[in-house]
């Protein structure tokens, strides 16, 4: 069985439902089966910034799929939630990016992993860290907790645990 762990990230309203309902496709899968959850976040947007808050979380799942399957089957996700999208080239409804399979390094035109610019989110990197703090990012031979640790406060400021659409937990 492989290990892989997946980025999710939705900044579309219902953006608690789009996550909760990606994680239950994952789930549905004969051949995936998730492990771990981290916490979802709420966080400011990176790179475009003018487009609302994302939330963000991340899991840890075994599988027998290869990496291109998994993406291939992230892919679908995304395109059966993409359906509801009402605004062209709008922000996405939902993104799924394979961070880890396994300890590899893949660099294909279809797939880079690790995710290349994980290392540098804290909106990846902190929820990562809840379902396992030890993770290798092997491009940095360096554990998820050590680059958290290294990463200015300032990418942390902008996620923070999400409390629920009235604030309160679950
Ligand atoms: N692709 C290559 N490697 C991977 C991988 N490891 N996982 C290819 C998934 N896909 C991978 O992806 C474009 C292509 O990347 C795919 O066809 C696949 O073959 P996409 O999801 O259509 O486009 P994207 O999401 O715009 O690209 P990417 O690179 O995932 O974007 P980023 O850099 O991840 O930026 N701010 C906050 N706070 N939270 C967010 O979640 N997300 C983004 C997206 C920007 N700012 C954000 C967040
Ligand atoms: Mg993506």
């Amino acid at each position: 069985m492989n290990t892989a762990y997946v980025g999710l990230g939705s900044n579309i309203q219902p953006r608690e439902t789009f996550l909760t309902e990606s994680v239950q496709a994952l789930e549905d899968h004969q051949q995936i089966i998730v492990k771990k959850k981290s916490d979802i976040y709420e966080t400011l947007p990176v790179g475009y910034t003018k487009q609302d808050n994302f939330l963000n979380m991340v899991v840890e799942l075994k599988t027998d799929l290869s990496a291109w399957e998994l993406l291939e089957y992230c892919q679908s996700i995304e395109k059966e939630k993409g359906r509801k999208r009402e605004v062209r080239w709008g922000p996405r409804t939902i993104d799924l990016d394979i961070l880890l399979y396994n300890q590899e390094n893949i660099k294909t035109e279809q797939l880079f992993v690790p995710h290349p610019r994980m290392h540098e989110r804290a909106f990846v990197l902190i929820p990562l860290q809840d379902v396992n703090p030890d993770a290798i990012i092997p491009t940095q031979n360096k554990s998820v907790s050590a680059i958290l640790d290294e990463l200015p406060t300032t990418e942390k400021k902008g996620v923070a645990r999400w409390l629920g659409k009235n604030g309160e937990e679950g």
